[in-house]
């Protein structure tokens, strides 16, 4: 939010759409009997056959017993899920945090994620289907999958989610051409790495992605850009845009989904959260042909929390994008508000890039 004269100025771009929430959790049927769906959000987003699809990130828990908290994890031997169940009286439970709790030092999310897929013919009425189309497969998605980021490139889609498990969280990938199923590509990027965008266009022959390192220590939670020949293999990495000081994206950065081609530049919306939580979106602007040159970049968000499922959920103050599908100058960008709800907001692409400012 801009101050001027005393007078707060909203930076905000964003039209909400009046129907928000579009997706609610009690919309979302459990993927198995005894559990609870909790949060609905952040998902993909992409056109198939006249009709928009979100994979919507899908958080579930086994329904806790009185006075209990709830985990449930995906045995890397057995592949079968194992439900934890912890009284909150435990003097060995730490629950601080909604997102987590460690019971005897060992850390569980409290929820396990999986993509589903929603369907609509307007972009804002969306069918839920009852059943998952990705779950957590193997010992690098133990604790779930989550985020996923479509793509469209030549005759498929490629889909890739943040594959959380004991061993970190790192970049799983697949591919579709039909949205029946689903070829799995593996981790193409390892711990710890997330908000993975892959560009809809070969830069020079290469595949290119945006993605997210977290540094432990030195370095930090940076944008990065890197190529690959094949999307398996990933190299030729640079840090292409940091977190600024004492911003509203001080704390950390990541990509939302995939660069938007524009007569200027590749416009790439972004999530950036300050050192309290509190996530935005901005914009990036990359340069067409050498998309390591950040050509212009948002001083202010170009949306924030501000409406009731934004401001209040189960994580508050979270706007977070990780898909969005462009007619002309509009981008209506799908995003989960507070962790819990989807909801839609159009935008227009020229008055995001002239919100932005030139780099030096
Ligand atoms: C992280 C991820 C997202 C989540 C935001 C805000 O970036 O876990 O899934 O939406 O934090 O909590």
């Amino acid at each position: 939010m801009l101050v001027t004269s005393g007078i707060p100025r909203v930076s905000d771009l964003a039209h909400r759409h009046p129907r928000n929430p579009l997706i609610r959790p009690e919309d979302v049927p459990p993927s198995r009997p005894g559990w609870e769906v909790l949060c609905v959000f952040n998902p993909g987003a992409f056109r198939h056959e006249g009709r928009i699809g979100l994979l919507l990130r899908v958080a579930e828990r086994p329904i806790p017993g009185p006075d209990e908290v709830t985990a449930a994890i995906v045995d890397p031997l057995t592949q079968q899920i194992v439900e934890i169940r912890v009284k909150t009286s435990d003097p060995d439970l730490v629950h601080t945090d909604p997102r987590i709790f460690h019971h005897r030092g060992v850390g569980y999310l409290t929820t396990l994620s999986h993509l589903r897929l929603a369907w609509s013919t307007d972009g804002t009425h969306f069918t839920v289907d009852p059943q998952p189309f990705a779950e957590a497969v193997g010992p690098l998605e133990g604790f779930g999958i989550e985020d996923p980021r479509v793509s469209r490139i030549d005759d498929r889609w490629l889909v890739t989610w943040s594959a959380v498990s004991a061993c970190g969280v790192g970049v799983g990938a697949g591919e579709t051409s039909d949205w029946s199923t689903l070829r799995r590509l593996g981790m193409i990027i390892p711990p710890h790495n997330k908000d993975c965008a892959i560009f809809e266009e070969r830069i020079h022959g290469r595949y290119a992605a945006l993605h997210r390192p977290s540094g432990h220590g030195l370095g930090g939670n940076d944008i990065w850009l890197g190529y690959s020949p094949d999307l398996v293999h990933w190299g030729d990495h640079h840090c292409i845009a940091r977190t600024r000081p004492g911003s509203w994206d001080h704390a950390r950065i990541g990509a939302g989904c995939a660069p938007i081609r524009t007569a200027a530049g590749w416009l790439c919306i972004y999530h950036g959260a300050n050192a309290a939580n509190r996530y935005c979106l901005g914009g990036l602007l990359l340069d067409l042909t050498d998309p390591r040159r950040v050509l212009a970049r948002s001083a202010e968000p170009i949306m924030e929390p501000l409406s009731g499922v934004e401001l209040e959920g189960f994580l508050s103050n979270v706007v977070f994008t990780n898909g969005h599908v462009v007619d002309g100058d509009c981008v209506t960008v799908y995003y989960g508000a507070g962790d819990r709800y989807v909801c839609s907001a159009e935008f227009s692409i020229a008055a995001i890039l002239d919100q932005m400012e030139p780099m030096a």
